[in-house]
């Protein structure tokens, strides 16, 4: 008998940037989030989980063909440990299970993208690990409780346990229960809204996103005045998606990127993700919604920045082709992903 499950996971870009945490070992943010879900033909991890009497020391794992160690107390540890704990309480709780928790696990995980294209893979690895241990061990728990423990992975990857549109609620507990990632609107709720993504750089960012937002939350000031701001952006921008208002969507997305790089810049020493063409494409965007706002009275496009260089420009399919067109024009080189992104799927167990 082989014990096996393979899960894929998807990638998310947040219109509400997390920032900063609380608990830097149960992974507590100290502000919500919400993201959009791509959808997963282009960019997606996929992890394969297998438990067997033959396997002798320990678990192991691999990512994109490399092993990677796994730390007792770290955060793939912590992730594995929680879930064979459930499998656990399942097997006490019906003798007839096969006994899994106690058999050592092979895991191997790879990215469907070029780990070069500049795009964070560790949400949708997490989330795609989770699923597929989950699948393997055949949990009841629903994918929000299992959101918990991908947000001890990486804090961002229990968004992508959700298809559409995911808000990652801040939750208020000591012990993170109530942490927890959740749907706010279907991809079908929204099916024209698209993403493009402009590879400005592949490099690798000079700062991580878990060391640079601790430096922001013990440095900056201006992060307190984020705080304060953004429990009213989560709930303006539901509105704006439950309601399919671009317009408003597009708004509270610019400014949250613009200030999430403003707390960076805020803090000591200061973090730099965007770079001239970052900026360039700011530029563009604004531009564009200024002649089509001027002509129609909407918005055409929102632009949202994570912890490096490239683009996530936002828009309804309609606008796309002006958008890419507009790209190319200026930015003649940037086509890595010369498609837009539609809204995506959730994780898929086995
Ligand atoms: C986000 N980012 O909301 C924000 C926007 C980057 C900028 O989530 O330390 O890799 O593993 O919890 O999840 C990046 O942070 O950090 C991130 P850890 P993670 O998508």
């Amino acid at each position: 008998m082989v014990y096996e499950a393979t899960a894929t996971a998807p990638v998310n870009i947040a219109c509400i940037k997390y920032w900063g945490k609380r608990d830097t070992k149960l992974i507590l943010p100290t502000n919500s989030s919400l993201s959009v879900t791509l959808d997963q033909d282009h960019l997606r991890s996929t992890t394969t989980s297998r438990a067997d009497a033959s396997f002798e020391d320990g678990d192991r794992l691999w990512l994109n063909g490399k092993e990677e160690s796994i730390k007792e107390g770290g955060r793939l540890w912590t992730c594995i440990k929680e879930l064979r704990g459930w499998r656990k309480a399942e097997e006490d709780k019906n003798a007839e299970l096969p006994k899994l928790a106690a058999l050592n696990l092979r895991i191997a995980s790879y990215n469907n993208f070029p780990t070069a294209a500049g795009l964070a893979s560790s949400a949708s690895g997490l989330a795609a690990l989770v699923a597929s241990l989950a699948g393997l061990y055949e949990l009841p728990q629903s994918p929000s409780e299992l959101s918990r423990i991908a947000r001890q992975g990486s804090g961002s990857a229990c968004r992508s346990l959700f298809g559409g549109f995911v808000a990652w609620r801040e939750g208020k507990e000591a012990d993170g229960s109530d942490s927890l990632a959740e749907e706010v609107a279907s991809r079908e709720h929204w099916p024209e809204m698209q993403a493009l993504i402009c590879v400005v750089s592949d490099a690798k960012k000079g700062t991580s996103s878990t060391a640079g937002m601790q430096h922001t939350v013990e440095t900056s000031p201006l992060l307190q005045e984020r705080l304060r701001v953004v429990p009213k952006r989560m709930d303006d921008i539901s509105a704006a998606i439950k309601a399919r208002d671009f317009d408003a969507f597009a708004r509270l997305t610019m400014a949250d990127s613009n200030q999430f790089h403003a707390v960076c810049l805020d803090t000591a020493p200061p973090i730099f993700y965007l770079n001239d063409v970052s900026r360039a494409i700011i530029g563009l965007v604004e531009e564009l919604n200024r002649a089509h706002l001027a002509k129609t009275g909407h918005l055409l496009a929102a632009y949202t920045f994570d912890a490096g260089p490239n683009a996530v420009i936002y828009a309804p399919e309609a606008n796309m082709p002006t958008i890419v067109a507009a790209v190319n024009r200026f930015f003649p080189q940037a086509e890595a992903f010369p498609d837009p992104f539609k809204v995506g799927t959730a994780a898929a167990l086995p």
